[in-house]
């Protein structure tokens, strides 16, 4: 949802990214709260292609990704080993 010129939406990261599809505005600061329930390794970092976006999630708790999607289209995000998988629709 956008607010106050930014939009904003919570992830909760437990065996899974939920939600794993999300949708966002171009040219609006998005800011994804990801809220980690668990500490294995495998969702420790996530990355957003092509955004030069790397993050450490902190286990239980939450850590903010902030970033403007430039253009249209979908950017895939994922944990270092790909087994997380989700993807930002930009409208
Ligand atoms: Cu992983």
């Amino acid at each position: 949802m956008e607010q106050g010129g930014k939009q904003e939406v919570t992830i909760l990261v437990k065996g899974a990214y939920d939600p794993n599809v999300i949708t966002a505005k171009a040219g609006v600061p998005l800011v994804v709260h990801f809220n980690r329930q668990e500490d294995t390794s495998c969702s420790r970092f996530v990355t957003f292609e092509g955004q030069n976006v790397r993050k450490d999630l902190k286990p239980f708790g939450v850590t903010d990704v902030k970033f403007t999607p430039a253009q249209t289209g979908e950017i895939s995000f994922t944990c270092d080993m790909g087994m997380y998988q989700g993807k930002v629709i930009v409208k």
